[in-house]
């Protein structure tokens, strides 16, 4: 029996190899090698600072009426376009220098959130005092990918004291953080 199965098995090898024969025919292919799929980069430049570490605003002695800017550059240095984004954050207002006609004002209560007197503007346009715009994200502008001579935006970013802002918020202060954003834009 044994000597049956290994003959049928020999057959059947046989018969494959027959057929393979049998059907055998010209064929090509063709190779692509060095295949990519790579990452795109976002990087934003302030000021030509990459990483930005400079203070931006620094406006002291200002007074009820005043209304001061300064130009801020955004740059993509990347190979992606992007949207921009700013926002004020850490916002700590605090009585700074405190004088007779503030006390007077102020008694037992002091009144020191200069940051509801200070009204930012962007290009222009007015977003709101700094206490209302805190902790929100601004959209700006689309900055496309590096290159081409792209220099990038420069917006100008405006502080109006309130010409309403009375005694009790003489010498006070209101520091914070300013966070600039470059997002994907698709
Ligand atoms: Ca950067
Ligand atoms: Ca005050």
């Amino acid at each position: 029996m044994k000597q049956v199965l290994l003959s049928l098995t020999t057959i059947a090898l046989v018969c494959l190899m027959m057929v393979g024969g049998a059907f055998a025919q010209f064929s090509d292919t063709e190779t692509s090698r060095a295949n990519i799929v790579a990452a795109g980069t976002l990087d934003l430049v302030v000021n030509a600072e990459n990483p930005l570490e400079s203070t931006l605003i620094d406006f002291q002695n200002m007074y009820p009426g005043e209304y001061r800017e300064v130009e801020i550059n955004l740059t993509n240095q990347g190979s992606l376009a992007g949207n921009t984004w700013m926002m004020f954050t850490d916002l700590v207002c605090s009585t700074g220098a405190y004088v007779e006609p503030e006390a007077a004002v102020e008694g037992d209560t002091p009144i020191d959130d200069i940051c509801s007197q200070i009204i930012v503007s962007i290009d222009g346009v007015e977003q709101g005092t700094l206490a209302e715009i805190a902790n929100v994200a601004i959209p700006l502008f689309l900055l496309e990918a590096a290159g081409n001579g792209n220099s990038g935006v420069t917006m100008v970013l405006g502080f109006l004291f309130v010409e309403e802002a009375g005694n009790e918020y003489q010498g006070d202060m209101c520091e914070f953080t300013m966070v600039f954003g470059l997002d994907q834009a698709t």
